[in-house]
């Protein structure tokens, strides 16, 4: 617990989550003269990469560009050892952020924010943390910086508290480590974070058995070290780097062919997959234009993919079942992975289908399924995913001016204008919150551009004389609209068991969240709705022109 001392309680604003959003937010607050403190839950920064410390987490981002861009030196200080980072490298870098800016001294943590409430004319928040007596802060801007899959998301699976043995989410991996030696693991769920875990696990487990309910595409990540010369190389290109990414579709430094999957032919365009596929990772995506717009187009990838997982997989029964058919690659977040397919061809590993054969409780021994079937095991882990998106803010569940809540304000769905403010809820900015493009791109790449924007706003509301901004409902409503018309121009809706719709939440309104416009586009727009004036909020305060 840490102590706040009183008479330190009233903030310009207060930030909650200490990871890259908080970090980089609290910096530009500061660089603003504004006083600023960041609420942070854990015991250190990191925020996801606190957290997710499972067997073989690591980025599917290539770390050259999984960093932040605001900072040349930093860029040029920094050099990543693998071309995909490995959560603790990643944690190393956010604590070394947090050194050199020396951030520390304004981040409280272990502090829980328990309840978040407006003011009633809207121009400030009162904060309320579990800290100890519960220390109430008071602020006039409330930002969150929560992540967008930081509420964990464990399966309501009954009998849970009867089994025998150990149980873990991956996204709350214990600190000190989880010994699997020579036990019965059973892994649930085969996402990016299943299938990353899935082969690391399987090194040292006596058994490992791993229930799949949908079946995932995956390219190899072709993950290694990199070379000084890569590092310089990398270093040397930085502002090419970034230009790139900033006129991208998802802040990736890669840019997409244009050409169509169906103009090439059969041929060319294994050759195409055949190349993405050995260079690896989801630059794979990038191999035609409309690998996400076009059905055909997407069945041509993912009919290759298919070949190659009924390829890699010695046992066709078992390959069978691990070849997706019920939605097209990369409409569902694509994994990459390091020999997950391989894994299979192990004699101490066992895929079962719990689609066809659904998980119905948890016993004492293990997992019992509808068929009555039980897989003892030792220990259970859920790589079950995320409340994606709206769970981490809906957990916060701030009220606003007129006490509606944000659960109640979304109850049948989120609404946001640009995916940084909430109609109803004025004074607070929601970085990466949903309709904006935060999970279909490079993470740090929106978060830097949404904290930019909210540090360029906080400046003008100061220049301007205002104290006071909000979303007007009639422009959250447009961009919600946008945001349906975005999505359905693509294939990502199509996908029923997609987290992106909220399908692997029971009961979560089936809304498409995060902006499927493109991040360039999405940029384009924030900086125009800034340049008109904040179109869509309206503004006030004492000094502020009428
Ligand atoms: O979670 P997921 P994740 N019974 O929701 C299954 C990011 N990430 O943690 O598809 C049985 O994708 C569920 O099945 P289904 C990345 O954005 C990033 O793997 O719903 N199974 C699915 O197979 C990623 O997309 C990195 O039918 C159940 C799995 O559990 C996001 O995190 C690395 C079930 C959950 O997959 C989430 O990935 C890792 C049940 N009751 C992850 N409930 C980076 O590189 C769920 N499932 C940055």
């Amino acid at each position: 617990m840490v102590d706040i001392e009183v008479g330190d309680r009233e903030f310009d604003a207060v930030v909650i989550g200490a990871g890259f959003a908080g970090l980089y937010m609290l910096h530009r607050l500061r660089g603003l003269g504004m006083s600023a403190v960041v609420l942070e839950q854990a015991a250190g920064v990191g925020g996801t990469w606190y957290w997710n410390r499972y067997p073989g987490a690591r980025c599917d981002s290539e770390s050259y560009y999984y960093c932040y861009s605001f900072d040349r030196e930093l860029e040029q200080e920094w050099t990543w050892t693998e071309r995909y980072p490995r959560q603790p490298e990643i944690k190393a870098y956010l604590d070394h952020v947090a050194d050199r800016f020396d951030l520390r001294r304004d981040i409280r943590f272990s502090t829980e924010v328990t309840g978040a409430r407006a003011d009633a004319d809207g121009r400030g928040w009162t904060v309320e943390t579990g800290t100890g007596t519960g220390v109430t802060l008071h602020c006039r801007f409330l930002i969150t910086a929560v992540g967008c899959l930081s509420a964990a998301n464990v399966p309501d699976l009954p009998g849970l508290e009867t089994f025998a043995g150990r149980w873990f989410h991956t996204g709350r991996w214990p600190h000190a480590g989880v010994d699997v030696t020579g036990r019965r693991v059973g892994v649930v769920g085969t996402g990016s974070t299943g299938i990353q875990a899935v082969p690391a696990l399987a090194e040292d487990t006596a058994h490992l058995t791993v229930f799949q309910r949908t079946a995932n595409y995956s390219i190899p990540a072709r993950n290694g070290p990199l070379t000084e010369a890569q590092s310089r190389a990398y270093k040397a290109d930085y502002r090419h780097i970034r230009e790139v990414q900033a006129a991208s579709t998802n802040g990736h430094p890669f840019v997409i062919n244009q050409q169509s999957a169906l103009e090439a032919g059969e041929q060319e365009r294994t050759d195409a997959y055949r190349a993405a596929w050995e260079r690896g990772g989801l630059r794979f995506r990038a191999t035609y234009r409309d690998l996400l717009a076009d059905e055909a187009a997407n069945e041509t990838a993912s009919e290759f993919i298919r070949e190659r997982i009924r390829e890699i997989v010695r046992d066709p029964a078992t390959a069978e079942k691990l070849l997706p058919r019920d939605h097209g690659f990369a409409t569902k977040r694509p994994p990459i992975d390091t020999h997950y397919f391989e894994t299979y061809n192990r004699d101490d590993v066992t895929l079962v289908d719990v689609r066809s054969d659904p998980i119905e409780a948890v016993v004492a021994e293990g997992l019992r399924l509808r068929s009555g079937v039980v897989h003892e095991l030792d220990d259970l882990v859920f790589a079950t995913g995320f409340d994606a998106l709206t769970g981490p803010l809906l957990r916060l569940d701030p009220a606003g001016p007129d006490g509606t809540t944000l659960g109640e304000a979304w109850r049948a769905g989120p609404r946001t204008y640009l995916g940084l403010a909430v109609s109803g809820f004025p004074n607070l900015f929601t970085i990466t919150g949903p309709f904006s493009p935060s999970v279909l791109t490079n993470m740090p790449s929106s978060i830097e551009q949404h904290v930019d924007w909210i540090a360029g706003c906080l400046e003008h509301l100061r220049d301007t004389g205002a104290d006071r901004i909000e979303a007007d409902p009639e422009a959250e409503r447009a961009w919600g609209e946008h945001n349906r018309e975005a999505a359905d121009a693509t294939l990502l809706p199509r996908a029923a068991t997609s987290w992106y719709l909220g399908a692997n939440v029971p009961g979560k309104p089936s809304v498409f969240m995060p902006y499927a416009g493109g991040f360039a586009r999405y940029v384009t727009t924030c900086t125009d709705v800034a340049r008109e004036g904040y179109r869509g909020f309206h503004t006030d305060g004492p000094r502020a022109a009428a």
